[in-house]
């Protein structure tokens, strides 16, 4: 087990290595935060996650452009391949598991949200139907009538993109009245999500699982009253 001052030292070289566009040191820094006992979860959030949350930054004030975020994600990658094996064996098993389609919607390829978001349902033991990114909007709609999903978790990253969510909200409603739609992504608030009739959101790949629960909680309530 790691010590709190060692932990920290390798979540920061976690977040400088996806900053710096270093595969090599983040694939390395991952096997270390593994060897070393680092819960693999906060090596993934807080580290390699949380140097993208700074590429923002450094892209909102025009120091990185496309090029230098597209080989930040890839270093993220070449972490996160090695943490999920454990992450996933972590035991964070839900008592709840359910299956969740999940997509980000169409026009937008922003996606390392959303695969952490499918790595946490993944690792509480849920069956996740991943449509990748870029999603045609009817395709939601088609995954969740052939796997008879309860909830359905869509993802959008620009203001732009996200104007596809009610579109698409209300297809799934047409299709399956009980469907709970669960959503997220940078431009998503509990405002947004009243607006667009969704039945909930989640800030973090952190709280999306509890979120996913507590809807199929409601379902079930609304069930047994009918
Ligand atoms: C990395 C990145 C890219 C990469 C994406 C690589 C990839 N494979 O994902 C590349 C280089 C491809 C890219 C391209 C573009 N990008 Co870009 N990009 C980003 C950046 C810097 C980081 C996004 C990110 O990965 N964040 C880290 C992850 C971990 O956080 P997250 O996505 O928010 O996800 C968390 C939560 O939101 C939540 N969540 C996410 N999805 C879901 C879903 C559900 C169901 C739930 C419950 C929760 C949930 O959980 C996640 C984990 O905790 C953002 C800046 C920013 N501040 O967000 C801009 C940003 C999103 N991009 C932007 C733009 C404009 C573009 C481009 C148009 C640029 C261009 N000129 O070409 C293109 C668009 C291409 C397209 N059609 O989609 C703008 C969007 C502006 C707007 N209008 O809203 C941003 C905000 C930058 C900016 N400030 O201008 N981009």
């Amino acid at each position: 087990m790691a010590s709190e001052e060692r932990t920290k030292e390798i979540l920061q070289e976690l977040h400088k290595a996806v900053v710096d566009f270093e595969e090599e040191k983040a694939a390395e820094w991952s096997q270390i935060a593994l060897d070393e006992g680092v819960d693999p979860f906060v090596a993934a959030m807080e580290g390699l996650a949380g140097g993208m949350v700074e590429v923002g930054e450094l892209y909102n004030k025009k120091e990185y452009f496309v090029p230098e975020l597209l080989m930040c994600a890839d270093a993220l990658y070449a972490g996160l391949n090695l943490l999920k094996p454990a992450i996933e064996a972590s035991g964070r098993a839900s008592q709840e598991k359910g299956s969740i389609v999940l997509g980000v919607v169409e026009g937008d390829v922003h996606d390392i949200g959303k695969n952490l978001v499918r790595m946490m349902f993944e690792a509480a033991g849920w069956n996740v139907y991943d449509l990748g990114k870029d999603v045609p909007l009817d395709k939601f709609v088609d995954e969740l009538v052939k796997t008879k999903s309860s909830i359905v978790g869509i993802s959008a990253m620009m203001t732009t993109s996200m104007l596809a969510m009610p579109v698409v909200i209300k297809k799934l409603r047409d299709a399956n009245p009980d469907v709970r739609i669960l959503i997220g992504g940078a431009p998503i608030s509990a405002d947004v999500m009243e607006k667009y009739g969704a039945d909930g959101y989640a800030k973090s790949a952190g709280t999306a699982v509890d979120e996913a629960i507590r809807l199929i909680d409601m379902l079930r309530k609304e069930e047994l009253g009918k």
